[in-house]
């Protein structure tokens, strides 16, 4: 493979740090089970919009091609080197009110962590027998849990088009055929092994083998963040009694994106700010000032509708479950404070 071609309008942070001396350094490596720099780095090359670009194959991956890793990581999160990770999902420390107790801005909130088990290669690696063998774990430990989050799951191969399109507009599952997964053989011998578990509340739910083996969420409507917090918090306790989680201590949870390793959160509000929304440099501004990104209503690579927006904390590395909440709540405090004054 030579060194790629980059388009000039490429924003990736996989341009913005593949030299050609670390090409060259690291094209020839591979991981114990086999990941190498071409499989890492295809979603970016297949996608000139790629925001990142990259894609672990598993946890080796983040040691072998950290001379290409450890900058993007650092550009992303703010997390350097010699940084290591430290977890809190304490509830007593995470002292807030509901940013909007009126309910005049937020319309929902949801707090989602990715996770993979421990001893399987990551998602665009894994064979279809572990994929299984992870769902069949997984489905096993969500069949135990208790009270409030018990519920069933579904497994995407038998859910009818219309079930899943109901599911996927009302935000509680996946899209199909990410164009940036696929590049990367994250979707490799779809459905099979894909599915959601949901409590009956549809307020906690688990997708299984999508982008990371699972994503763990909380949602409800509304902007009582605590409560939220609280439900994920829980389920994760019992999970854990399940389940061996991938972790190392430097860079904490290990994902497939590098931008969802540590803390592995993305708190997230669906938020109205018609005013804002017609000033879109101010928007811009607040949110990058307190560590936020903007997404569309539907998501990742969505566009926002009707001036709602899903604002969620951008750093989820070198900084705890806790801190990464505040980031959210002080900036959409923020926002609705800056929201108001332009009223
Ligand atoms: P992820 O959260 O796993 O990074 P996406 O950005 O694709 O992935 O979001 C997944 C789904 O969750 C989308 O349907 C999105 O609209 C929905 N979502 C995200 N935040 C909220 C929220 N605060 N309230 C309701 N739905 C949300
Ligand atoms: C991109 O590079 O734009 C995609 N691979 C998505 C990157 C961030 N997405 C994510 O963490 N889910």
């Amino acid at each position: 493979m030579d060194f790629p071609n980059f388009k000039p309008d490429n924003k990736s942070l996989l341009k913005k740090y593949l030299s050609e001396a670390v090409f060259r350094k690291l094209i020839n490596k591979k991981t114990t089970l086999g990941y190498t720099l071409s499989q890492a780095i295809n979603s970016g090359l297949v996608n000139h919009d790629s925001g990142i670009g990259v894609y672990a194959g598993d946890e080796e991956s983040y040691d072998i091609f950290s001379d290409l890793l450890d900058p993007i990581i650092e550009d992303y999160h703010g997390f350097r080197k010699e940084d290591n990770h430290q977890s809190n999902l304490s509830l007593a420390d995470l002292e807030l009110e509901n940013p909007d107790a009126g309910g005049e801005y937020i319309l929902s909130t949801r707090i989602r962590v990715g996770r993979n088990l421990k001893g399987f290669p990551l998602g665009s690696m894994i064979s279809d027998v572990e994929r299984k063998e992870v769902a069949d774990k997984v489905k096993n430990a969500l069949s135990l849990l208790e009270g409030d989050l018990s519920g069933n799951y579904y497994s995407l191969k038998n859910m009818s088009d219309t079930v899943k399109e109901e599911m996927i507009n009302d935000h509680f599952l996946f899209k199909q055929g990410d164009r940036f997964m696929e590049a990367s053989g994250l979707n490799r011998n779809w459905p099979e092994g894909r599915g959601i578990f949901h409590n009956h509340k549809k307020d906690f739910l688990v997708w299984v083998n999508e982008e990371d083996q699972m994503r763990i969420i909380a949602m409800q409507t509304g902007a009582d963040i605590k409560s939220v917090f609280q439900r994920l918090a829980t389920a994760l306790e019992q999970l854990e009694k399940e389940l061996v989680f991938s972790y190392i201590d430097r860079l904490g949870y290990i994902s497939s994106c590098p931008t969802n390793l540590g803390t592995a959160m993305r708190a997230s509000v669906h938020i109205s700010l018609p005013q804002l929304s017609n000033n879109k440099e101010l928007l811009e501004e607040i949110t990058k000032n307190n560590h936020l990104q903007i997404r569309g209503v539907h998501g990742e690579h969505s566009e926002s509708k009707d001036a709602i927006f899903d604002i969620s904390n951008q750093r989820r590395l070198g900084v705890t479950e806790v801190e990464a909440v505040k980031d959210l709540y002080r900036g959409v405090v923020e926002l609705i404070r800056v929201e108001k004054s332009l009223e």
